[in-house]
């Protein structure tokens, strides 16, 4: 029988081999993960549990939160408070970062979180998912402060994202590719089933919501319009279309079979760069596309590149295999 390799060996061993998990960053990974396996228990229960529909609230975007974005958030925050790794969070649910309280040892880690992505689709039973990003606090000085967690993408340490489908898998990178771990619910833990995804550099699949054509700018439409033109158009193949409104389900579908994703600006509101979060969303999906072999820009640059100016900074996407990225790209320069 092959031998499973259970999330903590494989942290373990990617230490004693590349030496690129200390073990404060591996503290931190378990207890993400624990949580996930938390948060995906409460998802599994739906109506059976006080956990589906709206909460009373609003989060910082103005967006009216689910009952589940709270409860994921606050299992992220309490679990991740007392361990020592951490000195800071941020949340898609919160204004301001979380500091670590007094009681308990301040960490050299930053975490930032998108506790349940792709809320829209809670109620309808269809993936969700937690999608995470993991920095290293400046160690010029005492404390920690908001600035702090303004870092460009290419300073990420770990990032990955949990989705809750029909399987709940974890998908994580800490710089040396892409490894995917399914929860066994028998055992209670992750187990490797991938320890290498890549994305093919050509795809004949797009994922972008059409319902905003009109809204979109002129390189981007070019780009839909060759791709449904089919084999008798410019790109001279047919090309399917997907479109699950999580991030993290389409994510994961590109690093399993291929694909490009576009959340791209639009005239809808011209002000905002686009409607995803660069900090807890773009850059943790962006490291992971690029160790998979992909690309992932906003049209004009690098999306790790980019230095955020804010914690809810929001940022156009374009991500995925290679070739697609860097032609919707090149229609930009022109
Ligand atoms: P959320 O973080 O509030 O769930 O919003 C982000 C989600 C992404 O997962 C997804 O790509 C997008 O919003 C879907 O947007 P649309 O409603 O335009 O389909
Ligand atoms: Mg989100």
């Amino acid at each position: 029988m092959t031998q499973k390799i259970s999330l903590t060996r494989y942290l373990v061993e990617q230490q004693r081999d590349h030496g690129h998990i200390p073990s404060q960053l591996r503290l931190l990974l378990e207890v993400v993960a624990r949580c996930c396996k938390t948060i995906s228990h409460a998802v599994n229960k739906g109506d059976l549990g006080d956990v589906m529909g709206t909460a009373t609230s609003e989060n910082v975007q103005g967006e009216v939160q689910k009952k589940l974005d709270i409860i994921a958030n606050d299992v992220l925050i309490e679990a991740n408070e007392w361990g020592g790794h951490l000195a800071a969070m941020a949340s898609e649910e919160m204004e301001g970062i979380h500091v670590v309280p007094n009681r308990y040892p301040q960490g050299e880690y930053l975490l930032l979180f998108d506790p349940l992505d792709g809320s829209s689709n809670i109620d309808i039973n269809v993936s969700i998912g937690t999608i995470f990003s993991v920095l290293k606090k400046p160690e010029d000085h005492a404390g920690v402060s908001e600035k702090d967690f303004l870092q460009k993408g290419t300073a990420q340490v770990a990032a990955g994202y949990c989705v809750y489908g029909p399987q709940t898998t974890l998908v994580l990178t800490v710089g040396d590719g892409v490894a995917m771990f399914t929860l066994d619910r028998e055992q209670g833990s992750f187990i490797l089933t991938n320890e290498s995804l890549r994305i093919p550099e050509d795809t004949k699949e797009f994922a972008i919501n059409m319902s905003n054509m009109r809204h979109w700018d002129e390189p981007v439409k070019r780009y839909i319009d060759e791709c449904l033109a089919g084999k008798t158009g410019a790109r001279k193949k047919d090309f399917n279309m997907r479109w699950v409104a999580s991030m993290v389900a389409e994510v994961h579908r590109i690093l399993s079979r291929g694909g490009v994703f576009l959340y791209p600006w639009d005239k809808r509101e011209p002000e905002k760069p686009g409607k995803l979060r660069l900090m807890y969303e773009a850059n943790p999906m962006a490291w992971l596309v690029e160790q998979a072999g992909g690309t992932a820009t906003n049209g004009k640059q690098r999306i790790l590149d980019i230095q955020p100016k804010a914690l809810h900074e929001r940022v156009s996407v374009i991500l995925g295999a290679k070739n697609e990225v860097d032609r919707v790209t090149s229609y930009h320069a022109g």
